[in-house]
């Protein structure tokens, strides 16, 4: 398997672009080597630009959770393109997301597009302290929410790879409001409680995607949003990442739980750049040219966008993958732990829907602390492997697997013959 296209590319791309990529995870930094570069994909390949073929399980980090190009989301994209790429006004498109989306949602009577996930996060942000009127936010540890500068306070994901603890350039000013608990630790979360009396909201991933896959404990969330009820706090649900990926709507539900705000992306918008934010009417009615908190993008709501994300969802609704995906990250779990006992590598696997990946570990993974005792060194040898016969996956062990409904049995196979293989070279480390 050669990659010299890849490396000439990173090389050249050096010059203009920092480290070569326009995300971080994207250089590799963690497992080593040179970054790939991808050509095309289609369906559940993904192909780089040296014409290997991989199986992939990064799906541009979730979005394409119908495998690549799916001929109903082409079609409609193809379609929209030929009315025009963007207005500055609003367009029927933008109607009938929102409509899916809110319908998808229990308790979301309104939703704002924005063009990522981290535009979403802010927003939310901003509107649970003007709904409050107070100010501090707490974050979980381990939790990612894109990289507004109030939330880049011990994340997980990027971060947490980079292994860099907050980040340079974020003003103690814009941190002092931001409170960090620990994830599955309810008494973390009281203790901020106890110092303060000006919390307007605590955000959490509701299955945890940025530390690896790491899952509430029975009751977590339950207990969580009935403590924040009690003390006049909002529940933020960040489902950038895990919106629409267990269930047709939010992760939240299944585990009993309805947001005060709920945090999207990814998934939404097929591919393209769209993020929202949604609630109640009581709370986006503060939300401007409404209310008096001010939110505002160029691009929002853009129509080749809403039309991507209007052709996913639906076809997911149709489509209704759910219990497949539960099958295939059960069976890829079954793999995974008997390849890693065949060859006496010590691994946990958490999953939960269409989201699955392994630790370097043997002790349970419940909170971010027990995920960084995770060998990334492991990790990588691990990861180069699967690589090299074939299986394209995020290049973190702080990342989650994503499945789409376009994987076939071949492609299982094929992942299987390639575990085996990866688990057997980081036998030998
Ligand atoms: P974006 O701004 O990257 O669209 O979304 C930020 C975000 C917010 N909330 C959650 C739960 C997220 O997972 C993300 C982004 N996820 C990462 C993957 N860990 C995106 C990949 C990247 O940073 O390149």
């Amino acid at each position: 398997m050669s990659f010299e296209k890849s490396k000439e590319l990173y090389n050249k791309g050096l010059k203009h672009l920092v480290g070569a990529v326009n995300s971080p995870v994207r250089a590799f930094a963690s497992v080593g080597g040179n970054p790939l570069f991808i050509k095309k994909a289609k369906g559940s390949t993904i192909t780089d630009v040296d014409g290997n073929n991989y199986v992939d399980f990064v799906l541009s980090y979730g979005p394409m959770i119908l495998g690549h190009r799916h001929k109903k989301v082409q079609k409609t994209i193809e379609k929209a393109l030929k009315n025009g790429y963007t207005f500055g006004a609003s367009t029927e498109n933008e109607i009938k997301l929102a409509k899916i989306v809110c319908d998808a949602f229990p308790r979301m009577d309104k939703v704002r597009f924005v063009n990522s996930g981290t535009e979403a996060v802010l927003s939310a942000l901003r509107l649970a302290r003007a709904f409050t009127g107070k100010d501090k936010i707490i974050k979980f540890s381990g939790c990612y929410h894109g990289h507004s500068d109030a939330l880049l306070v011990a994340a997980g994901s990027g971060l947490a790879t980079l292994s860099l603890p907050g980040s340079k350039g974020v003003p103690e000013g814009a941190v002092k409001n931001t409170l960090i608990a620990n994830y599955n630790d309810l008494e973390s979360v009281k203790a901020h409680f106890e110092n303060h009396d000006d919390i307007a909201a605590v955000i959490i991933e509701p299955i945890a995607g940025n530390m690896g896959v790491v899952l509430p404990q029975e009751h977590f969330l339950k207990e969580l949003k009935t403590y924040l009820e009690s003390k006049g706090a909002l529940l933020i649900a960040d489902e950038v990442m895990t919106g629409f990926r267990s269930k047709f709507g939010g992760a939240q539900e299944l585990q009993g739980v309805e947001a005060d705000i709920t945090c999207l992306g990814k998934v939404i918008g097929g591919g393209f750049p769209v993020g929202a934010y949604g609630a109640r009417n009581e709370i986006m009615e503060m939300v401007s040219p409404l209310g008096a908190m001010y939110q505002a993008g160029t691009l929002s709501g853009n129509p080749i966008a809403m039309a991507a994300g209007i052709a996913t969802l639906s076809t997911l609704k149709k489509q209704n993958p759910y219990e497949q995906f539960n099958e295939t990250a059960r069976i890829l779990e079954v793999i995974l732990l008997e390849k890693a006992k065949k060859y006496g590598v010590a691994i946990v696997v958490n999953r939960f829907g269409s989201m699955i990946n392994p630790f370097f570990t043997s002790t349970p993974v419940i909170n971010f602390e027990a995920a960084q005792k995770s060998d990334t060194k492991k990790f990588a040898v691990f990861f180069w492997e699967m690589i090299k016969n074939g299986v394209f996956l995020p290049p973190s062990q702080f990342e989650a697997w994503f499945l789409s409904s376009a994987l076939t049995d071949n492609d299982l196979k094929k992942t299987s013959k390639a575990i085996d293989m990866a688990m057997r070279k980081v036998s030998k480390m």
